[in-house]
């Protein structure tokens, strides 16, 4: 049994999907899962490493149905993940870097950090190969997936 006074934290996924939903980080722990090191140096604290586990980020996001405007695999160029995080940190991807046919990124919504269950925290976003940690973003309260109007 969970402790008194602890509650499950929850993520919204919005946008161009199909089925709008709200995961708990144990829903998501049914996907295939990845293990991966993320090691990055923060401008402020230095050098930094997690080891990161939970389900690629497209795969999550295919729960809810992506729904792309088109059939093409062009159209799904114009479509951002953005993520919010419990503190107001955002960050912001392309599709294309996480698509199978284009970037096919290692991107993975971290379930359990360093051994830990995130299950109160939040999902921890994993961007392994950048140098700086900033898209790691911990605490993940929404994603919502977008597209670019062309204006
Ligand atoms: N929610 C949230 N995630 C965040 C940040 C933040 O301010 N809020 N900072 C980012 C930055 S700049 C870095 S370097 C890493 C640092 O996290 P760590 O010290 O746990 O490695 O978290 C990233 N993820
Ligand atoms: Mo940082």
């Amino acid at each position: 049994m969970a402790a008194a006074g602890s509650a499950l934290a929850a993520v919204t996924v919005s946008g161009a999907v199909r089925e709008p939903r709200t995961w708990t980080v144990p829903d998501l722990g049914a996907l295939p899962q990845h293990e991966l090191d993320v090691v990055y140096t923060c401008r402020s604290t230095g050098p930094r490493s997690h080891r990161m586990r939970g389900p690629l980020l497209r795969d999550a996001l295919a729960l809810a149905v992506p729904e792309f405007a088109g059939e093409d695999r062009k159209a799904r160029l114009r479509y951002f993940v953005a993520l919010l995080a419990s503190d107001g940190h955002r960050a912001v991807l392309s599709w294309g870097e996480i698509d199978p046919e284009f970037g096919n990124g290692p991107i993975v919504l971290g379930l359990v950090r360093d051994g830990l269950a995130l299950d109160l925290e939040g999902p921890h976003l994993a961007v392994p190969g950048d140098s700086c940690g900033a898209r790691n973003v911990s605490g993940v309260v929404a994603i919502r997936l977008d597209a670019y109007s062309g204006q």
